[in-house]
């Protein structure tokens, strides 16, 4: 099957020109002007952008969290994902035991990823996993290695979650000497799960349980201690290191002054921590934007901002981890209702509040108003940030986030005069609520193409659960 794009504007992490691309089967066969191909679909792209399919690094899909699930799976997800613009998402395997019981090593590790594998069968985009890792034993440390037969090879620690998720800084330090071994990425979670801990048992024993309490008991300071200490321990290492959801202006400064200092540390900001501060946390409905680490400051967002606008930083990805907002009230999703307990969990608490934001579907046209448009960054630096550079990083390049013969035909054609008010409206994100709701948008996806499948015509789904296709991962660069 043969698809003619005529006369776009092709924009890479690199250049903009104007050309048509041919698309025979699942790839791109050629670029050039005045293409000439009997091709079966022939689409013209005049006045449009082409850009490569967006590929989100960070995702959690059908992800267990308190007493309930992330809202959305891999179909619904997914879903979302192309009316975005993204072709590629990339989401955490939860380490679990065998059921046969503890300290497996490669068992746990083959037995967990088998579970995230099953899931991920509806999948209708293409997808990846990266490990969390959050214990740490011999046994362990041995058979780390062993994910990269199964095509993963990003681990990720947390220096916070005390007790649950948090390794201490010998485990992190000796699993950064493990990738580095093994051509292996460690991602990092920062936070300093000691002061959370205190603080958060101090401001329930004096009563203090609403939404705002769960940002005051997760100070900036800690984000930017930890980041700084990942760097050192990178930099003691010999690892390279990359630095997930970049929220405090104090922590993209980190990552300057590590980087200027040749440590191989890399950083991803999330749209949230471009547009929210810890005032939407006081609102009625701030349950809506709790998120681990929190919102911050004004100051933050615009330090993130010029992080994005310098290149110090390096990817922007989600983090999406929908809720609902009210998870009492059902909602209809293609044809049925559906209803997935949420945010109303910590009515009263706010550390039952499931932690985490709807955004995998916004990342890419907001990014594009409020970034773009705005004069924050330029459209190469849109792509390299929201798929070029995730694709290098996380060993998909280039036959992800690349306009070039060879690459799979993730394809999106861009109309930069589309306007938008967006909100639920527009979203296919299985929850209640959007956190741009009325936002006005100039550019929007028109067109997505998966592998040389059209799966989102304007408002149309044409995609289908299983069309996504699991990609196993070499080593990636390190930006
Ligand atoms: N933070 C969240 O808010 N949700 C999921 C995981 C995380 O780190
Ligand atoms: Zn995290
Ligand atoms: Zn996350």
């Amino acid at each position: 099957m043969k698809t003619l794009i005529k006369n776009g504007t092709l924009i890479t992490a690199s250049d903009t020109f104007t050309a048509d691309i041919l698309i025979e089967d699942e790839r791109i066969a050629r670029i050039g002007l005045n293409l000439e191909a009997d091709s079966d679909h022939l689409v013209d792209a005049t006045g449009k952008l082409i850009l490569p399919g967006g590929v989100d690094p960070h995702v959690h899909l059908d992800l267990p969290m308190f007493d309930t699930v992330s809202s959305d799976d891999h179909y619904t997800g997914h879903k979302a994902a192309a009316f975005g613009g993204t072709t590629t998402a990339m989401d955490f395997v939860v380490l679990e035991s065998t059921p046969s019981g503890r300290g497996q090593g490669e068992g746990d590790f083959q037995y967990s990823v088998g579970l995230w594998m099953k899931k991920a069968e509806k999948a209708a985009i293409d997808y990846s996993f990266h490990m969390n890792l959050t214990r740490f034993d011999d046994q362990i440390a041995k058979t780390i290695p062993s994910l990269m037969d199964m095509g993963i090879q990003t681990l990720k620690v947390f220096t916070a979650y005390n007790r649950r998720l948090r390794l201490d800084d010998g485990g992190i330090f000796k699993a950064l000497q493990i990738a580095r071994d093994n051509g292996m990425l460690v991602m990092a979670h920062c936070e300093n799960g000691d002061v959370i801990e205190t603080l958060t048992t101090q401001a329930l024993s004096e009563g203090r349980t609403s939404p705002i309490w769960h940002a005051l008991t997760r100070p900036a300071w800690g984000v930017v201690e930890a980041s700084l200490r990942m760097a050192a321990m990178a930099e003691q290492a010999n690892a390279p290191v990359y630095i997930v959801h970049m929220n405090a202006g104090g922590e993209v400064d980190m990552l300057q002054y590590a980087r200027e200092r040749g440590v191989k540390v890399m950083g991803e900001t999330c749209p949230q921590y471009l547009f929210f501060t810890i005032d939407h946390l006081q609102r009625p409905d701030g349950a809506k934007w709790i998120c681990s680490p929190p919102m911050r400051t004004e100051q933050d967002n615009a330090r993130i901002w010029e992080g994005l606008t310098r290149g110090t930083l390096q990817t922007v990805g989600t983090d999406h981890c929908p809720f609902f907002y009210n998870g009492t009230k059902p909602i209809v999703y293609e044809g049925s209702e559906i209803v997935i307990p949420g945010k109303e969990l910590g009515r009263d608490d706010f550390t039952k509040i499931p932690n985490g934001l709807p955004g995998i579907q916004d990342r890419m046209p907001i990014l594009w108003t409020y970034g773009v448009n705005a004069g924050y960054i330029t459209p190469n630096q849109f792509v390299a940030y929201t798929s070029t550079n995730p694709a290098k990083i996380f060993g998909l390049y280039p036959r992800k986030g690349a306009l070039v013969p060879g690459a799979d035909a993730d394809v999106v054609i861009w109309d930069p005069n589309k306007q938008v008010k967006y909100g639920m409206a527009h979203s296919h994100q299985r929850t209640d609520y959007n956190l741009y709701e009325g936002w006005d948008l100039m550019g929007y996806p028109e067109k997505v193409f998966l592998r040389g499948k059209l799966i989102v015509d304007g408002a149309e789904w044409k995609g289908k659960r299983g069309d996504g296709k699991f990609l196993k991962r070499n080593q990636g660069e390190i930006l």
